[in-house]
């Protein structure tokens, strides 16, 4: 006979945590969200932690690279998706690799043969004022001259005008030399009053410019999430199909962190992909796996060499696999057994695999609940897709922002790899829904604010990190009545409480 569980499959919002003593050292400002990612072996660190423990999802309409800085800026990693091209995919890794916060790389660029009808045609485009003439007319060819808008009259002058006549040529430029810091740049730029400082190598290429707008709105990251050589940390997607070909390519791009993308990863597949990059890599490339569901699953991917573990199946906001295919199970029973699963192989072996909870998280209290039922960090999609960052078009529906989200497993992304279980790719049913989501501002302040509820939740339970929480925190289950006392009842509510 089959195999029946005893206890029913719960989702997050059947919980609630119970406050434990608090000292009055249990104050927001105390606490540390900062977690492991990859495993490592007990009295030993993990080689890659976050300092908040959130990872953006590897979706086609959250994790370009434009969000993975804005994450890594606030202290997470986002994973950039896999499905499009390895020469896409990587170059998103690289960009976000060759981000200096403070330093642009140009992009507004012209020829000195161009003209003036073809820079303005450029203005429009970037909207930028200021455009750097460069040799070839890349932003990293050889740096010949400058145009602002103080440069050329457009009442006095023809369109065909070359811009090496009117351009300021570079050695009448003040610039910097590549390896200058952001606060030696800033310094130049206002003792020269200038409002652009281009950075160049020792060639005269052109790397960077520095902006003096830029400084104005500075803001600080005190979590942000840096490499050894000062540059923002970054995950990509890979599929259990051409790994051999993406996986170098991201490596060699300078991903810090890989991790299988799969619906439902309790499989041989997953094994393949992991013994690829042991063979090839040793312990060097670091590669998450999953999604799986159970204690059983947890195990296969911890002995084929996982080095973090992701759960969830069906959980997500626009996931229909379990009214498709009737596989899944409520999130908070899986993020429950695999935890349990994880301190048991701790014991067993001394070594300590992270788990990261998927898909499902609606409202900030769901992190913290998700975190106390032993997840290390948290995958997010519908949570990042709201921000200005996500790469996707914003619109408005009914007088309302709103941005589009699309399941991978939708017709939209097309992300069949991602529910391939081999054989014949033609035969493909949609597992993912498109859909739009209340446009939500930028991903800074979501994040801080998110989190700063998270720490105030821990503060009530009276812990100061996440392992105090997992270790010490008091859950329980919800009975539907109770569920109805936790809203706003009985009272008749104001008109200004509707779109709370
Ligand atoms: P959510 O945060 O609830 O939007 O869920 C995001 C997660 O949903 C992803 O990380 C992934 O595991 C899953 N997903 C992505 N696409 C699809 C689908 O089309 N079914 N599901």
């Amino acid at each position: 006979m089959a195999y029946i569980f005893d206890e029913p499959s719960r989702t997050f919002s059947e919980y609630l945590l119970v406050p434990g003593y608090s000292s009055t050292e249990c104050r927001v400002e105390n606490v540390s969200l900062q977690t492991p990612v990859v495993k490592f072996k007990k009295g030993e660190e993990s080689a890659i932690k976050m300092n908040i423990p959130l990872v953006s999802a590897i979706m086609q309409a959250v994790s370009g690279d434009e969000l993975a800085i804005a994450l890594a800026k606030e202290g997470g990693i986002s994973f950039i998706y896999g499905s499009q091209s390895i020469e896409n995919q990587a170059e998103m890794v690289r960009k976000v690799k060759a981000h200096k916060a403070g330093f642009v790389t140009s992009d507004a660029n012209i020829r000195p043969d161009q003209t003036l009808g073809e820079l303005l045609e450029l203005k429009k485009r970037t909207g930028h004022s200021t455009t750097a003439v460069t040799e070839d007319g890349t932003p990293d060819g050889k740096m010949l001259g400058l145009v602002t808008s103080r440069d050329y009259r457009i009442s006095r002058m023809s369109l065909d005008e070359k811009v090496c006549n009117f351009m300021t040529p570079f050695d009448k430029l003040i610039y910097a030399k590549k390896g200058v810091t952001l606060s030696e740049a800033n310094n130049i730029l206002w003792d020269n009053k200038l409002n652009a400082l281009p950075i160049v190598d020792e060639n005269q290429r052109l790397t960077h410019f520095v902006f003096r707008k830029d400084y104005d709105t500075h803001k600080a990251y005190p979590d942000e999430l840096l490499d050894e050589h000062k540059r923002y940390v970054v995950g990509a997607g890979v599929n259990t199909r051409d790994y051999a070909e993406r996986i170098p390519a991201l490596v060699e791009a300078g991903a810090d962190v890989l991790c299988i993308d799969s619906s439902e990863g309790f499989t041989e597949w997953q094994k393949l992909t992991l013994d690829f990059v042991r063979e090839k890599y040793g312990d060097s490339v670091k590669i998450g796996a999953g999604n799986v569901v159970d204690k059983e699953g947890f195990e296969y991917l911890a002995n084929a060499g996982a080095d973090f573990i992701k759960i969830g199946i069906g959980g997500g906001s626009i996931c229909i696999t379990r009214e498709q295919k009737g596989i899944g199970r409520g999130q908070a029973s899986a993020v429950i057994e695999v935890a349990k699963a994880r301190d048991e192989y701790y014991e067993k072996t001394g070594v300590y695999i992270p788990i990261c909870s998927d898909g499902g998280i609606v409202y900030d209290y769901h992190m913290t609940l998700a975190l106390a039922m032993g997840a290390d960090f948290l995958m997010l999609g519908r949570y990042f897709s709201r921000f200005d960052e996500a790469p996707t078009d914003k619109l408005t529906i009914n007088g309302s922002y709103v941005k589009e989200y699309w399941g991978e497993g939708s017709n939209r992304a097309r992300n069949w790899q991602r529910y391939d279980m081999g054989g014949d790719s033609k035969l493909s049913f949609e597992e993912g829904v498109d859909s739009y989501v209340p446009y939500a501002g930028p991903l800074s302040d979501n994040v801080r604010q998110s989190l700063q509820k998270v720490k105030s939740t821990m503060c009530n339970c009276g812990v100061l990190t996440i392992p105090e929480l997992q270790k010490n925190s008091k859950l329980t289950v919800v009975s539907a009545t109770s569920i109805v006392e936790g809203g706003a009842h009985d009272v008749i509510l104001r008109e200004s409480n509707k779109n709370r």
